[in-house]
């Protein structure tokens, strides 16, 4: 039984947990809509907040779902997995369901599940998401950075694959998003299932780093073709850079774990100063070495890095461009009336027509 689990809130969270699923992590999903959630077959376990249909991108009913059935949400999240030592909350941050509930259950688990350490996997937009999906981001990530006993959070950005693939469909994005991540989360948990006599990597190494408070990146670098220790540093930053995560802005991470799976030979090409010299010193590093006859692979996991400023700059800037005309439309809502230019012409119709529902427009 793999020790962590993954918790779906909303359609995005339901299609992560669903691919969590199929690679033998324990699931769950959460959903105020039940057609959503029956998509995702691959999870058994579903909670459909009873009386909402959706939340239409409106995080305050993800919020009201919360507090009206938070005691029915915890016995679900309770029951559905066993043994767990970090329970990952994945959801988008743009829409209504999994941005408005996650923060909010996530403070609750916390509370109610003392024993187990509970992080986020959070979808940050596209940039070309309109302004409600990007205020609905802001707020979010705003809400689960103050979060004081969280674990990692997991920034996924489909910008990165749209990055890599401009061309892609949003299903294809998505999909590719949700697969890198899962994929991303269960290398490292295998990895410690692992024995080496050179450097194991354990399962308490992993969780020490999951814990962290803030924000990990878990990427994997190929380094077949390097040459000198120096390649290898650059094909790791390269693979930081092409990650599914938003990338590193700040070097920062507070621990950090290097695994290495390949021949002995290129591992002479590895220098754990040069690597995290342009990074930053971590206050603590957990290494594993595995001799394997795969293409030699770097895999680098950095937790407790900031929060990626000027990539969820770029989200709220076009709102900050865009202030004036945001709030005309917000007030457009309410003052908003047609005023007929014939109007003078009420006063043709014959008054018996008018009936009981007759107004000052047409006076008896
Ligand atoms: N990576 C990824 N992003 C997704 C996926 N589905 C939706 N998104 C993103 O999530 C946003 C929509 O959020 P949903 O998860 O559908 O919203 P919800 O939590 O179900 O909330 P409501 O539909 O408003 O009730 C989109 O703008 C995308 O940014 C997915 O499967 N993977
Ligand atoms: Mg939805």
């Amino acid at each position: 039984m793999k020790s962590i689990g993954i918790l779906g809130v909303g359609q995005a969270g339901g299609n992560i947990a669903d691919i969590a699923s199929t690679m033998g992590f324990q699931t769950a999903l959460i959903n105020t809509n039940q057609r959503d959630g029956l998509a995702n077959t691959g999870v058994e376990k579903k909670y459909f907040v009873p009386g909402y249909n959706g939340a239409g991108q409106d995080r305050s009913i993800g919020i009201k779902a919360v507090h009206d059935n938070s005691q029915d949400l915890i016995d679900f999240v309770k029951q559905s997995f066993r043994n767990i030592k970090l329970l990952l909350v994945a959801f988008s941050t743009d829409g209504g369901t999994g941005s408005g509930m996650s923060p909010l259950l996530i403070k609750l688990l916390l509370d109610q599940m003392p024993g187990t350490n509970i992080g986020a996997i959070a979808i940050v937009p596209e940039q070309n998401v309109l302004a409600g999906n990007r205020i609905n981001a802001a707020e979010c990530i705003e809400e689960l950075s103050k979060i004081q006993q969280i674990s990692s959070v997991f920034l996924v950005d489909n910008d990165q694959i749209r990055k890599l693939n401009p061309q892609s469909s949003k299903q294809h994005i998505y999909h590719s998003a949700n697969h890198q991540v899962m994929a991303a989360i269960n290398h490292v948990l295998e990895v410690t299932q692992k024995s080496s006599v050179y450097g194991n990597f354990d399962e308490t190494d992993l969780m020490r780093i999951l814990q962290t408070r803030g924000v990990t990146i878990i990427s994997s670098a190929e380094i077949t073709d390097a040459k000198t220790a120096s390649d290898t540093c650059s094909k790791i930053y390269q693979s930081l850079e092409n990650s599914v995560f938003c990338p590193i802005e700040s070097a920062s991470p507070i621990r950090a774990g290097l695994i290495y799976e390949g021949s002995e030979n290129m591992s002479k090409l590895i220098n754990v100063p040069s690597i995290f010299e342009k990074i930053g010193e971590p206050l603590q590093l957990f290494e594993g070495t595995y001799n394997s006859e795969w293409d030699p692979t770097v895999t680098i996991i950095l937790a407790g890095l900031s929060f990626p400023t000027n990539r969820l700059l770029s989200l709220e800037q076009s709102l900050e461009k865009n202030k004036d005309r945001l709030q005309n439309l917000m007030k457009k809502e309410h003052t908003q009336k047609y005023e007929s230019r014939v109007s003078w012409s009420y006063n043709l119709k014959p008054k018996k027509q008018a009936g009981s529902l007759s107004n000052e427009r047409f006076p008896e």
